[in-house]
């Protein structure tokens, strides 16, 4: 059986008819005790760097749960460094040395040559399909408006005024920014295909704090190109949007195969409003720290709220967070992968 065949694959393209298939966003992580053995021996970033290192890391949450598709390991910043914004990650969380401040920045701003500039993390992708060769790998990025989130605030935020404010008061820089960001990551995504990847996922982790308006130009018509340069015949592209509701109509008309949930949203009502999509989601992180009752509980809720579970890859509607207990994850594989709707 291929990876086209997968259960997760199948399920992209809406023609699953199996075990609903499930994987967990930020899988490779601190959550799991063998994660947190290799982080002690390496920083994040030389882990990011490592093919080897990568590739133990994403097979630990396949071998251990026995999830339907892989991750790669990796960062949404990780391309930040070869644009001319390098970064560290100290405890506490990413630290951007020179964000961008002014629109003479966004024109120093240099274009990324995957195989030349991050040839580790293409080679960590060929190194996890020598030891996953049946299990389907999700390449991804960060979206223009997420990553310009961290290259204008230089750090992580609740609020990112900063970018927020950057985009009005220089909106023609912004929109450089944003479509100097669309090509790059457009091509650093077909660079992951071409590398082995079998999926890719565009993370728009802050789009969501955006007016609808401010969605459309900088979040949704991006998505559009990136979409577009990375369209590859049986290759689905995922788009994560962290708090879709308020724009699903827009999301609807980006071509794309699979639209992630977040925790917030009703996933039936996303399913509807997405004719043709496939949807991932949306279980709350939070959930898992609950009883074991209460996880099944939640777990059985969503899967029963849709209809139609050929197009369904059940997630968790953000990242699992670091002290998770490991049984709460047990609980929902069991329950996903036993469900017959
Ligand atoms: O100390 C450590 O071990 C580092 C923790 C960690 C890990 C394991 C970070 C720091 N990044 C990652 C890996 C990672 N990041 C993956 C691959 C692993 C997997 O999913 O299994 C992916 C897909 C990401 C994506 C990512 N990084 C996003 C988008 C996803 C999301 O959650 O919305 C974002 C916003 C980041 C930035 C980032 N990287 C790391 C942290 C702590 C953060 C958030 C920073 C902040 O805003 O405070």
């Amino acid at each position: 059986m291929g990876i086209s065949d997968s259960l997760f694959i199948k399920a992209c393209y809406g023609r699953n008819d199996g075990v609903i298939p499930l994987w967990i966003m930020r899988q490779a992580g601190r959550f799991l005790p063998e994660y947190r053995a290799v982080r002690e021996k390496a920083t994040f970033v030389e882990m990011c760097r490592s093919p080897e290192l990568i590739a133990e890391v994403v097979r630990q949450p396949i071998a251990r749960f026995g999830f339907d598709a892989a991750i790669l390991f990796s960062d949404i910043l990780t391309m930040l460094t070869p644009m001319g914004l390098p970064f560290e990650f100290p405890e506490g969380g990413p630290r951007v040395s020179n964000p961008i401040r002014t629109p003479e920045d966004v024109d120093r701003l240099v274009d990324v040559n995957a195989e030349k500039d991050l040839d580790f993390v293409l080679e960590g992708i060929r190194e996890i399909k020598k030891i996953l060769p049946d299990t389907p790998l999700i390449g991804f990025a960060g979206s223009p408006f997420t990553l310009a989130c961290y290259m204008i605030e230089g750090m992580g935020s609740k609020s990112f005024d900063k970018p927020r404010r950057f985009l009005h008061e220089f909106p023609e820089a912004g929109d450089r920014l944003i479509s100097f960001l669309a090509d790059n990551v457009g091509r650093y995504l077909k660079a992951q295909i071409a590398a082995g990847a079998e999926t890719v996922q565009l993370f728009d982790s802050w789009g969501g704090m955006l007016s609808r308006e401010a969605y459309r130009r900088w979040s949704a018509s991006p998505a559009q190109r990136i979409f577009e340069t990375a369209k590859t015949e049986g290759v689905p592209r995922i788009f994560f949007v962290n708090n879709v509701t308020p724009y699903l109509d827009l999301v609807s008309d980006i071509d794309c195969e699979v639209v992630g949930v977040d925790f917030r949203a009703d996933l039936a009502h996303c399913a509807a409003s997405l004719p043709g999509k496939s949807v991932q989601g949306n279980l709350d992180p939070s959930v898992l720290f609950g009883t074991r009752e209460q996880v099944v509980t939640q777990t059985k809720r969503i899967l029963n709220s849709l209809d139609d579970h050929s197009r369904l890859i059940f997630n968790l509607g953000h990242g699992i967070q670091p002290q998770t207990p490991l049984q709460s994850v047990e609980a929902v594989v069991e329950t996903v992968h036993s469900y017959r709707g």
